[in-house]
Parts: C-alpha cells; sequence; structure tokens
C-alpha cells in the first residue's frame, strides 16, 4: 500500500517540454485543470498529496516519476539521460529528505530515469533506454541489493521508457504492450495485452486496489476493469503530447 505522493505543478514552459510524439503543443491551461483533478484522483486512493510549486527553468519538472526512486528502504536520486532534466534533480532532492533518512544517488556516467523502473515487489525491472544506461542500471542495483532488494535490466528497442509499455497492477498481473508482450523475463505474469492503438494506456497505474487509467482507452479500461480492479480514469491529453504518461506524474510511495 501507498500512504505518500510528490507531483509538481507544470510550469508555462511545459509548451516547450521534450517531445516525439507529433500530437502538437499542450495547452497549458488545460494541462492544469488535468493535473488538478490528477491530484484529486491520487487523494481519492487515500494518499497525502504534497503538491510541489511549478519550476519555470524546466519544462519536463512536472514529470517528477524520473527524478527519484522512491522504494520502502531508501529513496534514490536518479541522474536523467536527457540534459535537460539534469537540473531537476536537485529540486527534488529536498523533498525527498523529508520523507527518507536514507538517500542514495546514481553518479555519472550512469543514467537512469525512473520512468524506466517497474516495482514488482522488491524487485526492480530496469529498462535500457535511450534515458537509462548499463552503468546508471548497475549502480542502482547495488543500491537495492545493499538494501535487501534486487534488480534486473530489461532490454528495449521501441519505448521511451520502461513504462512507456508496462504497467504492474499487482497481484502478479502486467500490462504489456509492444515489445515487452513476449519478453521472456515477463511469461510468468498474467498478462493483459494492450493492443497497438491502445499503447497509451498501457502506463496504467496501480494505487492501493484502485487502478488509474487514462481516458479515451475502454478496451483497456474494460479489461482492467474485467481483472476484478476499481478503475478511475484520467484525464492527460496535454501530458501525452510531450509523452508523459499517467505514472510520470507522481511519486507514490
Ligand atoms: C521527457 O521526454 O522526459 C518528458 N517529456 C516526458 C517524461 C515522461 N516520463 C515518464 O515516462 N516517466
Amino acid at each position: 500500500m501507498f500512504k505518500h505522493a510528490i507531483v509538481r505543478l507544470p510550469c508555462e514552459a511545459l509548451i516547450n517540454g521534450l517531445t516525439e510524439a507529433k500530437l502538437g503543443k499542450p495547452d497549458y491551461s488545460k494541462a492544469l485543470l488535468q493535473h488538478d483533478d490528477y491530484v484529486s484522483a491520487l487523494k481519492e486512493c487515500g494518499l497525502n498529496v504534497t503538491v510541489l510549486k511549478a519550476l519555470d527553468e524546466f519544462p519536463d519538472s512536472c514529470f517528477v516519476e524520473d527524478v527519484a526512486l522512491m522504494t520502502p528502504h531508501c529513496a534514490v536520486l536518479t541522474r536523467p539521460g536527457a540534459p535537460s532534466r539534469r537540473g531537476e534533480v536537485e529540486h527534488i532532492a529536498d523533498v525527498v529528505k523529508i520523507f527518507y533518512d536514507r538517500v542514495e544517488h546514481i553518479i555519472a556516467p550512469g543514467q537512469v530515469e525512473a520512468g524506466d523502473i517497474m516495482m514488482v515487489g522488491d524487485h526492480y525491472y530496469i529498462g535500457l533506454s535511450s534515458r537509462t544506461n548499463r552503468e546508471g542500471a548497475n549502480q542502482l542495483i547495488s543500491i537495492l541489493e545493499k538494501y535487501g532488494m534486487s534488480g534486473s535490466m530489461v532490454e528495449m528497442a521501441e519505448m521511451l521508457h520502461l513504462k512507456t509499455g508496462l504497467g504492474y497492477l499487482e497481484n502478479n498481473v502486467l500490462l504489456a504492450c509492444g515489445e515487452f508482450i513476449s519478453k521472456s523475463e515477463f511469461q510468468n505474469y498474467n498478462i493483459i495485452k494492450i493492443n497497438e492503438k491502445q499503447s497509451y494506456s498501457a502506463n496504467s497505474v496501480w494505487i492501493n486496489d484502485i487502478v488509474l487509467v487514462p481516458s479515451g482507452f475502454p478496451e483497456t479500461a474494460k479489461a482492467i476493469g474485467d481483472a476484478g480492479y476499481r478503475v478511475r480514469e484520467v484525464d492527460v491529453s496535454e501530458f501525452r503530447k510531450l509523452d508523459g504518461g499517467l505514472s510520470c506524474l507522481s511519486l507514490r510511495f
């Protein structure tokens, strides 16, 4: 069960965030409204939500998931592969230290963005993407092992982050799309396959037995509902324009 979430308000520079989506620029006012509803959804899941102020110098800073990994035993401040995002880390550090005594760091030449990390109990899958490199993953695995946890690397080729195409819903249930459906390391999970058209919704998020699902993906919402979960839809269309999904917008711990 999670108790807390940390989010950061989108800044006006959001419209200049990194993207390969080709869906146009986000509408800032709409993004603020959607963010507000996202916070409401987190609260509905029973979380205490810390809302950080917007950081105008970092367009992608509302995607807080990438800059820290919060485990039950320690927090890890990452070193994002995107150079324009590295400065976000020091801004999250202060709030992370409020919640954690043990704070670890990924250091150069390691690169990790925590959108590439999927937690399954005490084990952490780490996607090797354009943002997370082997050196960073090795550092992270050493940190996890120091605290009695474990990690393993997942080769990937198609997606921005590991959780762009994977979502763990607890109870051995895994949402997967594209290249992840057939990967050997995931074959022992009960996989809910997400087709290409619905691929954005593979990034749905389990929080205390409620699953946040992006609006506009009825097949995914139905499949998750049929698997026995309560579904809460959240419209994040403006964040999708920046390749951001539901998980990216919060740290949950
Ligand atoms: C980026 O490219 O870094 C942002 N525009 C989107 C980050 C999305 N984060 C995530 O998937 N964890």
